[in-house]
């Protein structure tokens, strides 16, 4: 058999196991939100906490810790949730620990969800990172891949075996990365004796930030009738002054169940309404969803309430969900990026979730300090590099009309093997994940499936095509992208890519401490890129380390005058190709952030403009002059909106 030929065949027999084992995933995700049908207890707070420190990190299996309370089976510690475990303790062994860790809660059920047959009782985290088996009373309840989505499992039945008995959560959770899994990384172990001690290995990793690890979400249950709402998919546009919402409600529990959808504006008045599971709601003078800084009255939002009543069994179910909804429209062409046929050009950042002692979990000072931070800054946008973000921050964005690209945590696939078949679909599963769980944000404009692949390796090609080619399935109304960090020439998915989105390290990375080389290798950059694709590009990274209170002049790396000339000498090009195609710059990065140890980084990256603490750096009041500029100029505000004028 010839070579080609044999090739074929392993490309058919690739495809049909890719195909083969993504299934459509079987029901919503659906935020859950109180109503007069739904009740939400969260369980945040103090957890039990053991590490499985022994050899093969599987005692806590072996010795069934899920059976008994945790307490049991030897020493607990308190640990909060969410958070991440790593910075909570004095422990460098649990700072850096790899393998299971075990939390365990006992919470009591209102007892009317237990009585209450007609009642789903729902548990929900909203993520962990990386791998989790979930038990409820020493019963498995359901386990889930991937540490940025949230999952969730019914579990009724289980609660009312034993309605006198509290509720006991245990939630065993794994950091450990492989070459197959999102982001992916390799155990190493080391098995030199005279340099190693015994059973030594590390977890190797090809992305910059630490890799926390914990329960980084919410942690809650919820209750819906036995009939209820379980997805929403709205999709919006407008004509002249009316706008357009088609949606689609699935329900589940019944066949049949009477439908009453109704569209409120924010004060409270019905603005249109159906009663079908799907449709196009027609609002007439239609307040669209605008950015942040591109209209006077920015993230407006609606809300559509869907009212279910059904029989079934001889009783009726009533269930009440309400959605927030954006009309708004987002579309590409060749040069520009447009909002309500509007061009939007992006002055923005790139974030992580990552503070100090929380590592990565969700805490609500941080997020509103962020807001308001990147509201200061003038900044309308950011990328959720590099991976998705807790569904609070997308509400936030939502309601405050900053656009975001929303990323999937496909960041440091440089091996080869990281392009196989089992990754392939774990990639296509965590996008059905990630669209599932985001559709309906007007916030979120473009899909980024991936940060910095070696896009320039042959598999690539195939891998891109097909996980963009799904995506858009998935979601026709968003662009897709990924970043990359690749050669032009040599880039293999860039063919399938809506916009070019490339990151750069010009006089740092390469050339550095000549910041003389910028404007020539940038605008090479831009030409290159728009010459070969003729689509437009998003400068997505770009930035350099600074130590706060580190000076020097002439500026030297890791100096302020060093991270503000870089950033200067970037603006000027940027400015050029603004006028053509260049549609959005994305600093590198909103704050300093946590990464592993390496010579390369000071307690974590510093390419922050504010520090971890959320204090500016002197680039800071550059890019706030900068995007302030932008947003007056670019932006459609009306003259007393146009602010700050003393900068
Ligand atoms: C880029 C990566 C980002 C890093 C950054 C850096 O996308 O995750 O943190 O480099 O090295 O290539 O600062």
């Amino acid at each position: 058999m010839s070579v080609p030929g044999s090739f074929a065949v392993l490309r058919v027999l690739w495809l049909l196991s890719v195909f083969g084992t993504v299934l459509p995933l079987d029901g919503g995700m659906l935020f859950p939100r109180e109503s007069s049908s739904r009740e939400v207890k969260e369980l945040n707070g103090l957890w039990d906490f053991r590490a499985d420190g022994s050899p093969n990190r599987n005692e806590g299996f072996e010795k069934a810790w899920y059976k008994r309370r945790l307490a049991e089976t030897g020493p607990v510690i308190e640990m909060p949730v969410p958070a991440s475990y790593n910075d909570i303790t004095q422990d460098p062994t649990l700072r850096d620990f790899i393998g299971w860790v075990w939390y365990e809660r006992e919470v009591f059920v209102p007892a009317r969800w237990i009585s209450d047959e007609g009642t789903r009782v729902v548990l929900r985290v909203g993520s962990a990172h990386y791998y989790s088996i979930v038990w409820v009373n020493g019963e498995k309840v359901t386990e889930h891949e991937g540490g940025h989505l949230p999952f969730e499992a019914e579990i009724s039945s289980l609660i009312r075996r034993d309605p006198m008995k509290p509720c006991r959560i245990t939630i065993a959770v794994n950091n450990t990365l492989t070459l197959e899994t999102l982001p992916p990384g390799t155990i190493q172990y080391m098995n030199d004796r005279t340099r190693y001690p015994d059973g030594f290995f590390v977890q190797n990793i090809y992305f910059d930030f630490f890799n926390y690890a914990g329960i980084h979400r919410p942690v809650l249950l919820y209750t819906t009738p036995k009939v209820y709402v379980d997805d929403i998919i709205v999709e919006t546009n407008f004509m002249d002054n009316t706008g357009l919402v088609r949606y689609k409600v699935s329900v589940q529990g019944a066949a049949t169940a009477t439908l009453k959808v109704t569209l409120m504006d924010k004060d409270g008045h019905c603005v249109a309404s159906a009663n079908a599971p799907s449709g196009v709601l027609k609002v007439v003078d239609v307040k669209l969803w605008w950015p942040y800084l591109m209209h006077e009255n920015p993230g407006y939002l609606y809300s559509m309430e869907v009212h279910l009543i059904a029989v079934s069994e001889s009783s009726t179910y009533e269930d009440v969900y309400t959605l927030p909804v954006g009309i708004r429209t987002v579309n590409v062409t060749k040069t520009q990026f447009l909002v309500n046929n509007k061009p939007f050009y992006f002055h923005g950042v790139n974030k992580h979730e990552d503070s100090d002692i929380r590592g990565k979990g969700l805490d609500w000072p941080l997020i509103v300090k962020d807001f308001n931070l990147i509201k200061w800054l003038g900044a309308n946008s950011f990328r959720t590099s590099h991976y998705p973000y807790a569904e609070e921050i997308l509400q936030m964005c939502d309601r405050h009309g900053i656009v975001v690209i929303d990323e999937c945590p496909g960041v440091g696939i440089k091996d080869i093997r990281s392009f196989g078949n089992a990754s392939l679909s774990h990639h296509l599963v965590v996008m059905d994940e990630l669209v599932r769980r985001d559709k309906n944000h007007p916030s979120v404009v473009m899909w980024s499936v991936a940060n910095e692949p070696a896009s320039e390796m042959p598999p690539a090609e195939f891998y891109f095509k097909t996980l963009i080619k799904h995506t858009k399935a998935l979601d026709h109304t968003r662009p897709v992208t990924y970043i990359t960090d690749s050669n032009y020439a040599r880039d293999k998915g860039a063919p399938f890519v809506d916009v070019v989105c490339v990151n750069s390290y010009f006089s740092w990375y390469h050339d550095p401490g000549h910041l003389e080389v910028i404007p020539i290798q940038l605008n090479a950059q831009f030409e290159n890129w728009y010459g070969k694709y003729k689509k437009p590009i998003i400068q997505s990274e770009y930035g350099a380390d600074a130590l706060p209170g580190l000076h020097m002049d002439p500026p030297m790396m890791f100096t302020e005058e060093y991270q503000n000339a870089l950033l200067q000498s970037y603006h000027d090009v940027f400015d050029q190709k603004r006028k053509q195609y260049v549609i959005g710059e994305l600093i590198w990065n909103f704050a300093d952030f946590m990464t592993a140890q390496a010579i390369h980084r000071v307690v974590g990256n510093k390419k922050g403009i504010f520090t971890r603490q959320r204090q500016p750096k002197a680039a800071a009041f550059i890019l706030r002059k900068r995007y302030w500029r932008l947003a007056n100029e670019t932006g459609r505000l009306p003259p007393w909106t146009k602010y700050p004028c003393s900068l």
